[in-house]
């Protein structure tokens, strides 16, 4: 069983019909894709890796990163995909801890990557252009066009997803050929694949929700992807009218209706909107209706678990609600106690399904912490369900902050401030951001008489971690408050972070 097999079962019988279309005009076809993931899969396979090597790729957006996802599926290996946005701090400790056995990075990239690679152990980096361009697809060229894809058991590694954890240190959450397997086929009959439908693909192909949700749908259904390098909503007005499947984060439904030409007209040949990674804004989904007449079908997931929780298709999407439990995916909201919250009472979301992970990567004592007795995944999300048995998360019992659909851990963030000069201590809080939807802000104090400044902090720190962590506010006080218990109340400091915002706004 190879998750690959499962989706090339299903490519259409035409393969000369188009798979992929990008933004500048170019067609692959779905022999393209069998071929050129033949070539890198070969390729891969002639490097002599062990079974489990890890693949991991920090490039840019294109159809061959795609391509490149598949071919290590094909070869059996396991694909570590990491945000274009990571610098060289954040790609030290994934390349370390994950100790791949090849890194695929951007051209540009290739001197301070190659390094950190070399330094722990990798032996092979490569390089890939959005462009086409780049030492993995030269070598590539080389290769033969057939590949026998390689069997793998439904319980062996497909993708390491990190994380970022409430300690600081992020967890790779492995991914097996069962997981992703089973969570396409679900998805796949829970929003209705049809023939003929076309993908807008506007999402980064480093996370779960444009790497899997999206694409293996596509991929699973033998349907053309419009490939966006990056959402934009000029472009999304333009292509809709070619496609019939959407997806996106809040952020891209809140950055669409302030596009002027976004209207019904323009999403006439849609048949699907999904909202998901962050809470979609009930304003958003009414505004939406109204401005389209499509109801955005929202649903709910995790890079640990996939998705487990979705508003149906042809049932009631209801605003506010992350919707159903899916298919063969058993959802319980428990209290305290452990025992099963009645409808309507507020509890911690625990998850059990074939969708769940295998664990965290070489960190079994923080896998076990994090499964109950009886085999359930605590998601650190709090929610409750309705009569209905629809699903509401209002609250996350991991101090985390969404932004624009990025997660992001203010510990992490914390503690590159206070290696600062001059910072005594800090806390990181999300405070309401009208686009982002939460955005990154940091409470700060200072030493006496250091000489820091808000854009001095910002500045430093967008040296050295990815741009979306970087806090979009700064606010200096003479100390953070602290209940009973000495753990600062982060509340305290999210209110008067407002209520500084609301007073120079
Ligand atoms: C960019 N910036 C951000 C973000 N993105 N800041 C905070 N949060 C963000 N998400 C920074 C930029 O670096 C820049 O900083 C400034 O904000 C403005 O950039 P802009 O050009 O507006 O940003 P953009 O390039 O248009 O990106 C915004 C975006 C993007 C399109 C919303 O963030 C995005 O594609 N988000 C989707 C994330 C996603 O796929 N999440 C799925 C995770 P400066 O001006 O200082 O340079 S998967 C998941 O969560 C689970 C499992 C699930 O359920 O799906
Ligand atoms: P990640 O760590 O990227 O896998 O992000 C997973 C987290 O995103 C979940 O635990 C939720 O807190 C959040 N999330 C995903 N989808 C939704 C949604 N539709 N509404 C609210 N939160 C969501």
């Amino acid at each position: 069983m190879n998750l690959y097999d499962l989706f090339a079962s299903r490519f259409p019988e035409d393969r000369t019909t188009c798979a992929i279309e990008t933004h500048d005009g170019l067609y692959y076809t779905w022999n393209d894709i069998e071929r050129a993931s033949a070539k890198i899969a070969n390729l891969l396979h002639n490097l002599d890796l062990p079974d489990d090597a890890r693949i991991a790729v920090q490039v840019e957006k294109s159809a061959e990163a795609l391509i490149l996802y598949l071919a290590t599926i094909r070869a059996g290996y396991v694909y570590l995909p990491l945000n274009t946005a990571y610098r060289a701090a954040e790609m030290a400790y994934f390349i370390h801890d994950a100790e791949p056995s090849v890194v695929v990075c951007s051209p540009q990239n290739f001197g301070w990557v190659s390094q950190i690679a070399f330094m722990s152990g990798t032996r092979h980096v490569f390089t890939l252009g959005d462009d086409r361009t780049g030492s993995l697809l030269v070598r590539a060229a080389l290769q033969s066009t057939s590949f026998h894809t390689v069997d793998r058991k439904p319980d062996d590694l497909a993708a390491i997803l990190y994380t970022s954890g409430t300690t600081g240190r992020s967890k790779g959450a492995m991914l097996t050929h069962r997981n992703l397997a089973s969570n396409a086929m679900v998805l796949h009959d829970y929003w209705r694949w049809q023939p003929g439908d076309v993908l807008l693909h506007a999402l980064p192909l480093f996370h779960v929700h444009g790497l899997f949700v999206a694409s293996h749908g596509a991929l699973l259904n033998g349907s053309k992807m419009i490939f966006l390098p990056k959402f934009d909503a000029k472009e999304i007005v333009r292509d809709l009218p070619r496609a019939t499947v959407f997806m996106g984060v809040p952020t891209h439904y809140v950055r669409l209706l302030s596009e002027p030409g976004f209207d019904a007209s323009a999403c006439a040949n849609v048949r699907l909107f999904v909202s998901g990674s962050a809470p979609l804004l009930t304003d958003t989904f009414d505004e939406f209706k109204e401005r389209t007449g499509h109801t955005i079908l929202e649903r709910y997931g995790m890079s640990e678990t996939t998705m487990l929780v979705s508003n149906p298709y042809d049932g009631e999407r209801v605003a506010g609600t992350v919707g159903l439990p899916l298919p063969d995916v058993s959802v319980r909201v428990v209290r305290g106690d452990g025992l099963p919250c009645d409808a309507g009472e507020i509890g911690d979301i625990q998850v059990k399904g074939p969708n769940v992970f295998k664990g965290y990567w070489r960190m079994p004592e923080k896998t076990a912490e994090e499964f109950t007795p009886d085999g359930y995944f605590r998601t650190g999300d709090v929610g409750k369900f309705d009569e209905k048995g629809y699903l509401s998360i209002v609250g996350r019992s991991k101090d985390l902050i969404i932004s624009g659909g990025y997660n992001v851990y203010p510990k992490e963030i914390e503690s590159f401030i206070d290696e600062m000069d001059g910072v005594v201590e800090s806390a990181v809080v999300g405070v309401p951001h009208p686009d982002f939807g939460e955005a990154v802000a940091a409470v700060i104090v200072k030493k006496p008489g250091a000489p820091l400044s808000e854009e001095q902090v910002i500045a430093q720190l967008k040296s050295r971690i990815a741009n979306f962590k970087v806090p979009k506010r700064v606010m200096f006080v003479d100390e953070l408050p602290r209940n009973t218990m000495g753990k600062v109340q982060k509340n305290v400091l999210r209110e008067k972070m407002q209520a500084t915002a609301a007073e120079t706004a």
